[in-house]
C-alpha cells in the first residue's frame, strides 16, 4: 500500500513539452472558440498538442485522459465535464507522476484539492455568475416574477455553481418564484426542446435564466414558436458572451448575459511557465467576467464568437 503523494507531480523546465488537452465537448460556439484558444496558443508556447474530444461523454474522457498518460505528455489539461466521474482519472495521472491543470470546469473540492491532487483549477466564479444574472433580474423587475431555470450539465460545476448563486438571490425576493429548473444539457436544441415542454405546465412564465448562451437561444425560439415576445413578455438572462447572445441582446430579444471567457490559452500558458520555474501557484486561478446589456452589447460585439 503505497503512502499518497502529498503534492501534485511537478513539471521540468524545458524548451517545448507535449501537452494533452482532453476536452469536454467540441460542437458549440464556447467550447470552439476555447479549443482555438488552445491550439492558437500551442505554437506560441512551445506546445506539441495531444487533442481529444469526449463529445459529451465523461467515460471517453477518463479514456481519452488514460490515453494521455500511456503517451506519456509532460502536462495535461483537463475541462472535467463532470466534478466527480473525473476524478480517477486525475488521480491517475498523479500516481503516473503527471502534473493536471484543470481549466474552465473544476472537479469535486470535497475529494481532490488543488496542490495535492492537481495543479490549480483555472476558471469562473461560477455563483458569482449567477448572482449577476439574478441580480440584473431583479432590478429589471422590480423584484417579481415566475422564473423558469434552465440548468446546464447536470453533474458539472458550472451548473451546480451558477444555480447556487441564482437561486440564493432569488429565495430572498418574495415576489420572485423558481417555478421550474430543469437540465437542458447547455446544449440549443435541448434548451429548446426543455422550454416548449416547461411552456405547456407553466405557460404565466415572465422570465428565463439558462446557465448558458446556448440554452438561452434555444429558449427563445421556443417562446416565439408558443407566440411569446422575448425581452417583452419574458425576460431572458444568461451566461457566457457568445455572438449569438449579444446579437440576442442588441435586439432586444434577450436581457444580458454574464461573460465566462472561453480563452483559457494565454492564461493556460503563463501557469504552466510559472509552475515549471518552481512558483507557487494559487489553488483557484480566478478569471474576471464582464457583463452585457442593452448598453454595451452592440459595442462589444467583438467579444463575441
Ligand atoms: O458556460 C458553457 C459550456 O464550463 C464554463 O460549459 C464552461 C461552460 C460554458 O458548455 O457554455
Amino acid at each position: 500500500l503505497g503512502l499518497a503523494q502529498a503534492q501534485a507531480p511537478k513539471l521540468p523546465q524545458k524548451d517545448s513539452y507535449k501537452v494533452g488537452f482532453a476536452q469536454t465537448e467540441n460542437n458549440n460556439p464556447w467550447r470552439i472558440a476555447e479549443t482555438k484558444s488552445m491550439q492558437d496558443v500551442a505554437k506560441t508556447c512551445n506546445w506539441n498538442l495531444v487533442y481529444a474530444d469526449a463529445g459529451g461523454s465523461a467515460a471517453k474522457q477518463v479514456a481519452d485522459v488514460e490515453n494521455m498518460i500511456a503517451q506519456k505528455v509532460d502536462l495535461i489539461v483537463l475541462a472535467p465535464r463532470e466534478e466527480k466521474p473525473l476524478i480517477p482519472a486525475v488521480m491517475k495521472a498523479k500516481k503516473a507522476g503527471i502534473p493536471v491543470i484543470l481549466i474552465d470546469r473544476n472537479v469535486d473540492q470535497k475529494v481532490a484539492a488543488a496542490g495535492r491532487d492537481y495543479v490549480t483549477f483555472i476558471g469562473s466564479d461560477f455563483v458569482d455568475q449567477g448572482r449577476r444574472a439574478a441580480e440584473w433580474l431583479v432590478k429589471a423587475t422590480g423584484g417579481k416574477g415566475k422564473i423558469v431555470e434552465l440548468e446546464g450539465t447536470t453533474g458539472s460545476s458550472p451548473a451546480n455553481n451558477r444555480k447556487k448563486g441564482f437561486d440564493d438571490v432569488i429565495a430572498k425576493q418574495p415576489g420572485m418564484k423558481i417555478v421550474a429548473s430543469q437540465s437542458g444539457d447547455f446544449a440549443r436544441d435541448k434548451g429548446r426542446q426543455v422550454m416548449q415542454t416547461l411552456l405547456q405546465a407553466h405557460p404565466d412564465v415572465t422570465a428565463v435564466y439558462a446557465h448558458n448562451d446556448e440554452m438561452a437561444v434555444g429558449a427563445i425560439a421556443a417562446l416565439e414558436a408558443a407566440g411569446k415576445k422575448p425581452g417583452q413578455d419574458v425576460l431572458v438572462v444568461s451566461i457566457d458572451g457568445t455572438k449569438d447572445a449579444l446579437t440576442a441582446i442588441a435586439a432586444g430579444k434577450m436581457g444580458a448575459t454574464v461573460q465566462s471567457s472561453p480563452f483559457f490559452g494565454p492564461i493556460t500558458c503563463e501557469t504552466a511557465r510559472k509552475y515549471a520555474k518552481g512558483e507557487k501557484i494559487p489553488a483557484w486561478v480566478k478569471v474576471e467576467d464582464k457583463f452585457y446589456d442593452k448598453s454595451n452589447a452592440q459595442a462589444m460585439m467583438a467579444d463575441g464568437y
